[in-house]
């Protein structure tokens, strides 16, 4: 990745506080007290979304800057800071356990977030995105199934460690029953949603997110 000049030393991470894959990517660093600069990439200053597309030109966040290094995509990031900057979690452990915990990650994001995205997308431009839309919200359901069946009895997505799968599950877990609820059908799916959200750095994401509620195009529930 290209060095971007005049970016700073140290950690920079660009991030929108009501933005799922930016969960994805605060909940290591602050699970793990990783010292970084946050940039808000809200309205309040443009200039910060400004800076982040002068390093990114694809305009997506998170966006970590590492003295200079330009890392895009979530999970790029949460790689990039078990092997640059380690701190006292294993976000990707060796062996079996870490190809489970890859896995588990691409299933948050692809059956998981890429399935509400097109239900969002709907609610904000309503004449573009309603197959989709449907497709999304059934696609929602299987997934759903898959994980009641085959989420384990531990506490977290593999094992009893937090791994890179649960700072994927967290954020993806916790839009989608805003937009298409698991039911009272799938208690495994809930209660691995309610630990998630018990955990200090997602319940931390949840808290600032929280003054962004009224962007939710659905209309957020009061429940969490
Ligand atoms: N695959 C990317 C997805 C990032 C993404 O879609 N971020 C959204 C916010 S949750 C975004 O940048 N939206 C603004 C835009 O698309 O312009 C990742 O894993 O980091």
């Amino acid at each position: 990745m290209s060095p971007s000049a005049g970016l700073g030393t140290g950690l920079t991470l660009y991030v929108h506080p009501f933005s799922s894959y930016s969960w994805k990517a605060l909940i290591p660093l602050w699970a793990d007290a990783t010292p970084f600069t946050y940039r808000n990439v809200d309205h309040s200053d443009p200039s910060v979304m400004e800076e982040l597309r002068a390093a990114w030109p694809i305009g997506k966040f998170p966006l970590l800057v590492d003295d200079g290094a330009v890392i895009p995509e979530a999970t790029c990031i949460i790689e990039h800071l078990q092997a640059k900057h380690p701190g006292p979690n294993v976000w990707i452990p060796d062996g079996d356990v870490g190809r489970r915990v890859r896995f588990l990650d691409r299933f948050f994001d692809l059956h998981i977030q890429a399935n509400f995205q097109p239900v969002v997308a709907n609610a904000i431009w309503p004449d573009g995105e309603g197959l989709a839309a449907g497709r999304g919200r059934a696609a929602l359901h299987v997934a759903y199934d898959w994980l009641e069946a085959n989420l384990p009895d531990s506490e977290w997505a593999v094992g009893d460690t937090f791994t890179l799968a649960d700072c994927s599950a967290a954020p993806a877990l916790f839009y989608a029953d805003w937009i298409e609820r698991f039911g009272d059908n799938r208690p495994k799916l809930s209660a691995y949603r309610q630990r998630l959200l018990a955990h200090p750095a997602v319940s931390r994401a949840v808290e600032e997110a929280r003054p962004y509620r009224h962007y939710f195009p659905l209309g957020a529930p009061g429940r969490d």
